[in-house]
């Protein structure tokens, strides 16, 4: 169905957990190019690269809800979708590298994210 995670065996999940250190996967703004307040995407648990399933924000950090218009893309986690929902549902944005806006579609929508290694299809 679109919008639907096309696979759901995953390897791990960063959840926001911001009391350890974390490597930056995606890093966020709320205006067009890179302007405005940021956010980063940290990896807890990161193990040194961003694979095909790569990982899954099921949320967004505090106060991040409907509010993401720019990013980039960090390391190996340059595959970036952004979803209209949480867990990872509804429509969906999905590109390659770092993006200065992410178009109507999804500007100030995105409530839950993914990063793997290349870009896959919503
Ligand atoms: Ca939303």
């Amino acid at each position: 169905m679109p919008g639907e995670p096309t696979e759901l065996v995953l390897t791990s999940y960063g959840c926001g957990d911001v009391t350890a250190a974390g490597k930056t996967a995606i890093k966020a703004w709320a205006d067009a190019d890179y302007k405005g307040d940021s956010v980063t995407l940290d990896l807890n648990d990161w193990n040194g690269t961003c694979d095909i399933d790569g990982y899954r924000w099921d949320t967004l950090p505090p106060g991040w809800d409907n509010r993401i218009s720019s990013f980039r893309a960090y390391d190996t986690c340059q595959g970036v979708r952004l979803y209209e929902d949480t867990r990872t549902s509804g429509q969906c944005g999905s590109w390659e590298g770092d993006v200065t806006n992410v178009g109507v579609e999804m500007n100030d929508k995105a409530s839950s994210a993914r990063a793997a290694d290349r870009k896959k299809n919503c």
